[in-house]
Parts: structure tokens; sequence; C-alpha cells
């Protein structure tokens, strides 16, 4: 079976479908092809901080009705120090920007309901999905549908969504790419359980017994991290053993605000930095985790697939609208530099803020230590770290 339409999207993740949605909501077809199901997409829990940027871009593509409902808008965070807490002021220091607390999960879900209001937008359960003849001008991709036919989709430009496991970084040819990796000493169990945040906004902290985050998705349901080690199995930590951890982490006084509830997810997120380049291979276009991965002390991990899809819009409608070669020659650098000053500030927060164990020189572990000190004490530091965080401009 043979069809054809214009931007071919790998995943329905937040990457592919924003872009599927923006796409549509600038007259430009797109189909999406995604090899789980359904069910399986809308229960993945991930990131839940979205900058202001990507905020706008969902109003933009239609989607961000129930995000103003039931987003928590935050203008600040908590800096713990060994239980000294330091309050971050991001809207004061940002002009007046902010972030909103609102699950990866519930953006996945409104972009899905979008997309599917499109017939034929969007595939699930889609199998051997190869992206093909790219380096031409007719690119295509063959797959095979949950009915087991063999399918295959003319477009125009194949859009690489598919993550950091996904197909489209992998089948592109030896030496077209170059990768930069670095790999953390250190992972983090997260939970979701019911129960009231600790504070009305986040807390990052850093204990002599490793680094935790008190985040959240509502009044009602939190996230919670704690450091670990790379090979942490959730099995090792009952609940009990989490919770006093993540009490001990913040010292005696924010210690006795934390209420236990029940958990309700338990999992282990390992710590990269990971950038690959050019995201552009001829009508093929890497956008997401499928192009980086960055450590998930920044918060940045979903709002940087946001970024890419800004300027991959870009690129399509000025190319659709008769731009040429020089409008998708474009989208490669302008992400990337946004990519690497993302990745610039998610490193920086996870060496400041985390113990990298009796290997670590010493002499490095007392630069964190006074990183994270001269931060505290500095008017100038802290409001670097307020504009990174809400989110630097496209
Ligand atoms: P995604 O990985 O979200 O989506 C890619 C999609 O492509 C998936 O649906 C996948 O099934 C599909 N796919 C893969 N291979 C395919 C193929 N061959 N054919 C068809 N479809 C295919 N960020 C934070 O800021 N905070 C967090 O707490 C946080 N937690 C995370 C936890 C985990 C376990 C992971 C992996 C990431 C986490 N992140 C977090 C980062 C996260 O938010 C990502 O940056 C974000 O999901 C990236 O979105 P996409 O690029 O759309 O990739
Ligand atoms: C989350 O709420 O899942 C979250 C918040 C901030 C981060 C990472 C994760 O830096």
């Amino acid at each position: 079976m043979r069809e054809r339409t214009q931007v071919a999207i790998i995943g329905a993740g937040p990457a592919g479908l924003l872009l599927g949605q923006l796409l549509h909501k600038h007259g430009i077809a797109s189909v999406i092809l995604e090899r789980r199901s359904r069910a399986y997409c809308e229960g993945r829990i991930r990131a839940g901080v979205l900058e202001q940027g990507t905020v706008d871009l969902l109003d933009e593509a239609g989607v961000a009705d129930r995000l103003h409902r039931e987003g928590l808008v935050h203008g600040g965070i908590h800096i713990s120090l060994d239980g000294r807490r330091v309050h971050v002021d991001l809207a004061g220091r940002a002009g007046g920007r902010h972030v909103t607390v609102y699950g990866q999960t519930e953006v996945v879900k409104d972009l899905i309901r979008a997309r599917l209001d499109v017939p034929g937008a969007l595939h699930f359960e889609a199998d051997e999905v190869m992206p093909q003849g790219f380096d031409g001008s007719a690119p295509f991709v063959t797959w095979r549908d949950v009915d087991g036919r063999s399918r295959r989709l003319d477009c125009d430009v194949i859009a690489g969504c598919d993550g950091f496991h996904g197909v489209t970084r992998q089948c592109l040819p030896e030496g077209a790419i170059t990768t930069h990796e670095r790999i953390y000493p250190f992972a983090w169990l997260g939970i979701l359980a019911e129960a009231p945040p600790v504070m009305d906004e986040l807390i990052y902290a850093r204990h002599a017994r490793g680094f935790a985050l008190y985040s959240m998705r509502s009044p009602s349901i939190v996230r919670h991290y704690v450091q670990c080690a790379p090979d942490t199995d959730p099995a090792a930590w009952p609940d009990a053993r989490i919770w006093a951890e993540l009490r001990a982490r913040l010292g005696d006084a924010d210690g006795a605000r934390l209420t236990e509830g029940r958990v309700l997810e338990k999992g282990v997120t390992p710590m990269r930095s990971f950038v690959a380049e050019p995201l552009r291979h001829g009508r093929l276009f890497l956008a997401g985790d499928a192009a980086h991965i960055v450590p998930p002390t920044g918060a940045k991990g979903l709002n940087l697939a946001a970024g890419d899809v800004h300027y991959l819009t870009r690129a399509l409608v000025d190319w659709y609208g008769g731009g040429g070669e020089a409008a998708l020659g474009a989208y490669s650098a302008r992400a990337l530099a946004r990519v690497w000053k993302a990745q610039r500030f998610s490193w920086w927060m996870t060496a400041m803020l985390h113990d990298f164990g009796p290997a670590a020189s010493t002499f490095d572990a007392g630069l964190r230590r006074a990183e994270l000190e001269y931060l505290l004490s500095s008017e100038a530091a802290l409001t670097t770290l307020a504009e990174n965080y809400v989110g630097l401009p496209f």
C-alpha cells in the first residue's frame, strides 16, 4: 500500500507530535509513524517543567487550553545546600518570565488528541519503520502497519523525532554525523506519589548524602528524585527507604515538611549529555532526543525538543513558501546553537548539585562546592541561573 504526504514524521513523542500539529496550523500535511501503542505513549512518566517558549509554542499549536487550566505557574525555584535553602526569584531576575509545571504525559495526551482529529495523520504500532531515499529529492518511509501490511509513505521531507534509541540516527551513513558524549557516574531514582508538595515551588537539594529534587505534578501529586548509583535496581529501594532518604537530604527544618504518600510509579533515569551533529542529512532532519540528550537537572529535555521543532517548523514553512535550499540549510546551525547552551546549563547544574563519589578528584569536588556557594551568594550568578532556567529566547 502506497500513500503520499509532505512531511513524514517518525516518532510520536513531544517533538514529533508538536511538529505535526504546528505544520498542520501552517497548512502543511504530515503523517506520524509511532512504534508503540497510544496507551504506552500516554502512560510514560517523564519531564514536568515547561519553559515559557514551550508554552507559547503549544499555544500556537492550539493545544494549550488544559495546560492553562491545570498547569502550575512558578515564578521561582529553591536551591538547598546541606539544609540551607535559598529562593531563586526566576520572574524577578528574568524579565517576568516563568516556568509552568505540567507533566509531559499531559502534553503528549493533548497533542495526540489534536493529531487524531486529522484522519490518517497518526499511526500507532507502526513496525519496521525505515527512512529511505533522503539523500535524493524523493524520500520515502517503509513500514508495517498494525495489521501486518507493508506500507510505503512518499514525502518531500523526513523528520526523525524517534528519540535516543530510534532508527533515524542509526540509519545515517558512517561518518555522516559527529557525536559528543559525557556519561555521569550516577543516575536518578524517581517516584510519582500521592502527597502534597514540600513547598509551593521546586527544591533542588545538594546534600552530603547526594542530590535530591522535590517536584510535583499537582497540589496532590509529587514527583521526587534522589541521586543513586547508575546500576540501581528500583526493587532495592523500598518506599520507606526512598522517603527516609528524601527527608534526610532536605535537612532537619525542611525535612519536617515532607509528607509521605502512596507511590504510584518508581523508575531510574540514566544521566548523560549527548549531541549528534549536524541535524540535517539531505531531506532527513533530526529533532529532540534523536539528536541530543541532557541530564534532567536543568529541566531542558522536553524544552530542547520543542526548541528544535520551533526552528524546523520555520525552516519548512519558509521552504514551502519558496525560500529554497537556504531555508532548509538554516535549521541545523540555529537549533544546535541553542542546544549547546542548554547542554552547558544542564552540565553546570548537574556538576554543581551532585556528588561524584570517591573516584572524583578532591580538587574538582572543591570547585563544585565553591561553584554552589558562589551561586548562593551572588546576585549576578542567580540571575544567570534564572535566565537559563526559564529558557533562552529562540
Ligand atoms: P521521545 O523519546 O519522547 O519520543 C520518541 C518517540 O519515538 C517514542 O514515542 C518512541 O516510541 C518512538 N520511536 C522510537 N523508535 C521508533 C521507531 N523505530 N519507529 C517509530 N517510532 C519510534 N526530561 C526532563 O526535563 N525531566 C525528566 O524528569 C525527564 N525524565 C526522563 C525520563 C526518561 C526515562 C527519559 C528517556 C527522558 C526523560 N526526560 C526528562 C527527557 C525527556 O523529556 C525527553 O527530552 C523528551 O521525551 C524528548 O522528546 P522526543 O524527542 O519527542 O523523544
Ligand atoms: C520533573 O518534575 O519531573 C522534573 C522537574 C525538574 C527537573 C527534572 C524533572 O529538573
